[in-house]
């Protein structure tokens, strides 16, 4: 306390004190005594604490001011654009394994490395002290979570996307059950991204629910609140009996008023947001969600109130929520895309011209710049993002902030894939759901990780990436939860990216609004299906009539005859290597996993013994 007191001015102090939480204020202490910064905020929920950490990342130069009032860009290092999977780890202790699959780092060695990376690293810098509450406030959802972080950007973003949890931390009074995370960007470079990107380190530490993060100041790498908390989350929920999960939330209306909320899980880059930003349905969250089991049903949040979005291809035609969001006055960060010297932003995709010059990531642009390896520089960044509060949305749902979350009535599971799922398909039962579809999803690599790209991977539940426990025992957790349900959520498979031979997809953007009207009359039993190996497909008829309701467009019996074939060889060789990623890096993999990949192998083989290789639905 002395420490503090020497360090924080009066009205600082007394924020602090004010919770009445130990526990708060010796975390507080100790990494401010160990990164020593010349000055300390504690942001409370007032707008005044929340102005003043806004303005700050203006002053420091981490955001830039755009033309339009409430807008501003961000840039992080050219080299840290993404999430930082290599450096990212989950601590364990010796003896303690996870598995190949996750990344794991010997915990002892690794704090070391990271207190001493942290030594001192807030020399002359303000450190931002701010308190938040993942899922609603006030509900047995919620977990307060305590963020220290030397970038105002950072503090700004979590702004946006975060509920407010000083008042929640005071309402708890003394415990020490919350979320605490470390960051610093370290030293910056005159244009005030990250200088010492060798020393890029994020930590997740379970024994002490804390995340350290090091010069980086990519959100995927630095909000705390985001995929750092998702892993302390989904370790604690394996604790206590429910789920975290990398999944939108959204309310799809259906016929008589009536509206079903459905979950989904896509990796990076799949099309995520725009499911959740559908025309005509309604948002709750676009990224990560709580389940819980209630009174019997499946009950979901998001655990966030804002969106991270991807920005690459936003365009009046396609999403014209968040083109009118990205284009009014408001509060929002861009990051990584360009700038005029009219101040106005650019991205890949956006409506009209591209301009031939202007600064971004790399710096000054000029159309025609090259990287360090030849390569052309695009005007904006594949993942650069935006950051906006979704209470500026105008398709908002109204239970985002409901204690009680919303009851799901479908989860879906989706990947990239151009030549294997059908575009649209209701998995056999929850189990088969949970393996064939969630446990068994593949996606051609992104941009929002670094590395290659278009390379195919697994990742289960979309999940992979984010994991702390065992997959096997992930899996299980996924199996085991439905238990006791007597009507649990349908579980469907959807494919956005399907091509046909010459490599040209076989749906436009639209056509998913299709997909979800249809899943949502099957989860109300209001639709019959065709039943194939590897589930239950819609009939045509049904697709014809809501192809014409809702794009009032022609859908040809050609067309749905060529998306919904059963492509035989490639489930198979999906079984194959579903199956031996398993068997080689799954050591605790359920065996009801294999027993029903084996048991939807038996029917694709059964099928093509029949009608051969490629069987279209009218032969079902
Ligand atoms: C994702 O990549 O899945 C995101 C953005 O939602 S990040 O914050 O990088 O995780
Ligand atoms: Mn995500």
């Amino acid at each position: 306390m002395n420490l503090l007191k020497a360090k924080l001015d009066d009205a600082n102090y007394k924020k602090l004190e004010n919770l009445g939480n130990a526990a708060v204020m010796q975390f507080v202490a100790r990494y401010v005594e160990h990164c020593n910064p010349a000055k300390v905020y504690v942001t409370t929920d007032s707008a005044e604490d929340i102005a003043y950490v806004r303005n700050k990342a203006l002053e420091y130069k981490e955001e830039k001011a755009l033309a339009t009032k409430g807008h501003t860009i961000h840039f992080d290092n050219y080299k840290d654009q993404g999430r930082d999977k290599a450096n990212t780890g989950v601590l364990v202790s010796k003896g303690e394994n996870l598995g190949k699959l996750i990344e794991t780092l010997d915990r002892d060695s690794s704090l070391t490395k990271v207190q001493q990376i942290l030594k001192n690293i807030m020399a002359g810098k303000e450190l931002f002290v701010r308190f938040f509450c993942l899922g609603p406030n006030k509900s047995v959802f919620s977990i307060p979570c305590l963020q220290l972080t030397d970038s105002a950007y950072v503090a700004h973003s979590e702004d946006l996307l975060y509920r407010h949890g000083y008042e929640e931390f005071r309402r708890r009074g003394d415990t020490a059950d919350f979320f605490k995370f470390v960051h610093s960007q370290g030293e910056l470079l005159p244009n005030n991204t990250c200088k010492n990107l060798q020393d890029r380190r994020i930590l997740v530490d379970l024994k002490e629910n804390t995340v350290y993060s090091t010069n980086t100041q990519y959100g995927g790498n630095t909000l705390g609140l985001k995929k750092l908390a998702m892993r302390l989350a989904i370790a604690k929920g394996d604790k206590e009996g429910w789920l975290t999960e990398h999944m939108l939330v959204m309310g799809v209306n259906g016929p008589k008023q009536r509206k079903t909320y459905f979950l989904g899980a896509f990796p990076s880059l799949c099309g995520k947001t725009s499911t959740a930003m559908m025309i005509g349905e309604s948002i709750v969250g676009d990224d990560i969600a709580y389940l819980r089991k209630i009174d019997g049903t499946v009950r979901a949040v998001n655990v966030e109130a804002g969106m991270f979005g991807i920005i690459q291809g936003i365009n009046s035609q396609d999403d014209p929520t968040i083109w009118k969001a990205l284009h009014s006055e408001r509060e929002l960060i861009f990051s990584n895309i360009l700038y005029t010297d009219e101040l106005v932003p650019h991205w890949i995709g956006k409506d009209g011209e591209l301009p031939e010059k202007g600064y971004h990531h790399s710096g000054e642009w000029t159309k025609g710049k090259k990287d360090e390896k030849g390569n052309e520089i695009p005007v904006s960044h594949p993942n650069a993002r935006f950051t906006l509060s979704l209470n500026y949305l105008d398709n908002l749902d109204k239970n985002l902030h409901n204690p009680a979350g919303v009851e799901v009535g479908a989860i879906v599971y989706g990947g990239r894939d151009s030549d294997t799922w059908v575009p649209v398909e209701e998995a056999l039962s929850w189990n088969d759901g949970i393996i064939c579809k969630g446990g068994s999803l593949e996606s051609e690599t992104t941009a929002a990780t670094l590395g290659a790209e278009g390379k195919r991977e697994f990742n289960a539940m979309s999940n992979m990436d984010f994991l702390p426990i065992p997959v096997g025992k992930y899996i299980q957790n996924n199996l085991d939860f439905a238990k006791g349900l007597q009507n649990p959520p349908k579980i469907f498979g959807v494919n956005y990216f399907l091509k046909d031979k010459s490599g040209n997809f076989y749906n436009g953007r639209q056509d998913k609004r299709v997909w979800y009207k249809w899943m949502e009359r099957r989860v109300h039993g209001e639709v019959e299906t065709l039943t194939t190996p590897t589930g239950r497909i819609p009939k045509y008829e049904d697709l014809k009539a809501l192809f014409k309701e809702v794009l009032d467009k022609d859908y040809t019996k050609a067309d749905y005859l060529a998306q919904f074939t059963v492509r035989i060889p490639e489930q198979l060789a999906k079984i194959d290597r579903i199956k031996a990623k398993y068997q080689q890096d799954v050591p605790d993999a359920p065996a009801t996993l294999f027993k029903l990949l084996d048991a939807q192998k038996k029917r694709l083989d059964d099928l093509r013994a029949k009608h051969g290789d490629n069987v279209t639905p009218d032969k079902l």
